[in-house]
């Protein structure tokens, strides 16, 4: 069969991202379904039309990656989206199926905005098997040996339950044009380690996206894959994984064989700050970990359990000064408002932040709730949403004890008097900074370390 697979993310803050998810499903698909695949930011919507013409597709996938920019007021891509599903609509009357992160959170409601006939709940490497039941003339129900297509939705039938691939994963031989396109912003590339987060921070859709349990990828295989990436011109590397550092012995396996194989790409990571000892920090820096992505989300003892975060303030300020003596540059995510806060745990994470030396904050102000988190069930038990609101507009708790309008000014004070702590009205300034640095070339990787204090 003829695939055509279309990422449709427009968003290209902090950086346009290579789209993994399609490629990862190509690669599962390919060589034995003919794959080609189309990336809305590089190849354009206008141009869409054009290649559907000229391959002939006999499904037709689309990834939905991001439901929005998760702060107040922040950008919404369904339309996007809709706009997308229309054209490929008015130009084939293949199959259409959805799949990807946001699909993943919201799957009914995106089946009704685009018309779709299929999408696919978590993994999409499962996709396969819906093509062959397609190709063969099954009811993709009879597929799997009667199971189904595992997270298969439908119109008008029950969904199948979502699946745990284990098969091969990786980039597709298809993505190398689309590599070309990303060397020329920054020359970052991404892949992943392994699926599955275990932690239970109460706000988080990680578990959702991509299941609880951990499934490691092949050490070796990996190797081969930076291998290939950097033969192939990435310059830096972005681990997806949900916490790269949640498996110390599969990230140190993973290092050392790196180290062995004398293949090294600089590369970020989203680190959790804790279990990172001098040995293992040291290894990690070794094989190539330069920024390291923290969601530390607090400073404040109280907040962090209330969050269900598995460390302290303790743990962060050991964490930040390992990695700090390894020379690995550091990002802390904070997310105030949440849960347990108060306007003295406020400050308390604003005091405590000015501690953390040679590092830049990113703070979000609210926190956007998702279906089925222990945040969504706190919201229902505190009268914040109903049992009818979908979620899929979005709505933000706020911490009963702190008013959203005073911490909003506080938060607009702390950014104007520290240049490290990037507020959200500057990222659009700092978006055309990094597109300008990335253009002239000479600057890779996500480029916060200059804002570092
Ligand atoms: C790493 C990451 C980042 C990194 C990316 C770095 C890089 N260079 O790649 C950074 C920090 C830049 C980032 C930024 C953002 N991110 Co982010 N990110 C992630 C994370 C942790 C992993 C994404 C990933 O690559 N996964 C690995 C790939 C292989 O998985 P995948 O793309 O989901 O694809 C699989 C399936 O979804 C499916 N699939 C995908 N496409 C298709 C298509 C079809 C047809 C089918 C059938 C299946 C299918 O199959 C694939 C293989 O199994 C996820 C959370 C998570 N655990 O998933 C959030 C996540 C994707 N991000 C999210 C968001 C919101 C953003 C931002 C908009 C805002 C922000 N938080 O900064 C920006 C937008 C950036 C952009 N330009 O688009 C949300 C999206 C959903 C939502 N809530 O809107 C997520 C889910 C986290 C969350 N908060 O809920 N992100």
């Amino acid at each position: 069969m003829r695939v055509l697979l279309i990422s449709a993310n427009p968003e290209k803050f902090p950086n346009p991202v290579f789209p993994i998810g399609i490629s990862y499903v190509a690669h599962a698909l390919q060589p034995r379904h003919e794959v080609s695949l189309f990336d809305c930011i590089v190849d354009g919507e206008d141009a869409l039309p054009e290649a559907i013409r000229t391959f002939e597709p006999d499904l037709v996938g689309i990834s939905l990656r991001n439901v929005d920019m998760p702060q107040p007021g922040g950008r919404v891509y369904a339309s996007d989206y809709r706009r997308v599903a229309d054209i490929i609509k008015s130009a084939t009357t293949a199959p259409l199926v959805l799949g990807g992160a946001a699909f993943t959170l919201f799957p009914q409601r995106y089946m009704e905005e685009l018309g779709a006939d299929y999408g696919i709940v978590g993994e999409g490497e499962f996709l396969g098997i819906l093509v062959d039941a397609i190709d063969a003339g099954l009811d993709p129900d009879e597929a799997n040996g009667g199971h189904g297509v595992p997270g298969l939705i439908r119109p008008g039938r029950p969904p199948t339950p979502p699946g745990r691939w284990t098969g091969r994963v990786g980039h597709a031989a298809a993505s190398r044009r689309l590599f070309q396109t990303y060397q020329g912003f920054g020359g970052m590339l991404n892949l992943q380690t392994k699926r599955g987060c275990s932690l239970r921070c109460c706000y988080c859709t990680y578990p959702m996206v991509e299941g609880r349990v951990l499934r490691r990828h092949d050490v070796d295989s990996l190797v081969d894959e930076v291998e290939r990436l950097r033969d192939g011109g990435a310059r830096f590397l972005f681990f997806v994984d949900s916490v790269f550092n949640l498996d110390v012995d599969h990230t140190t396996a993973f290092a050392e064989a790196l180290l062995r194989r004398g293949v090294k790409v600089p590369f970020a990571a989203y680190i959790a700050p804790w279990r990172l000892t001098p040995s293992y920090v040291g290894l990690l820096r070794a094989a190539g970990l330069t920024h390291a992505e923290l969601g530390t989300e607090s400073l404040s003892d109280p907040v962090l359990e209330a969050y269900g975060k598995p460390f302290r303030f303790d743990d962060v300020v050991r964490a930040h000064a390992v990695l700090g003596e390894a020379g690995v540059h550091r990002a802390h995510f904070l997310l105030f408002g949440g849960p347990g806060e108060t306007r003295a745990t406020v400050e308390e994470t604003l005091a405590r932040s000015a501690t953390l030396a040679n590092s830049v904050f990113f703070p979000g102000m609210t926190i956007r709730i998702y279906p089925g988190t222990p945040l969504h069930q706190r919201a229902l038990a505190e009268g914040v949403v109903t049992p009818e609101d979908t979620l899929f507009d979005p709505v933000f708790y706020c911490s009963p004890d702190v008013d959203p309008a005073w911490l909003k000014e506080r938060m607009a004070q702390e950014g104007s008097l520290r240049s490290n702590f990037v507020m959200d009205d500057s990222s659009d300034e700092m978006a055309a900074l990094v597109r300008r640095a990335h253009a002239r070339g000479r600057i890779i990787g996500p480029m916060w370390e200059f804002l570092c204090r």
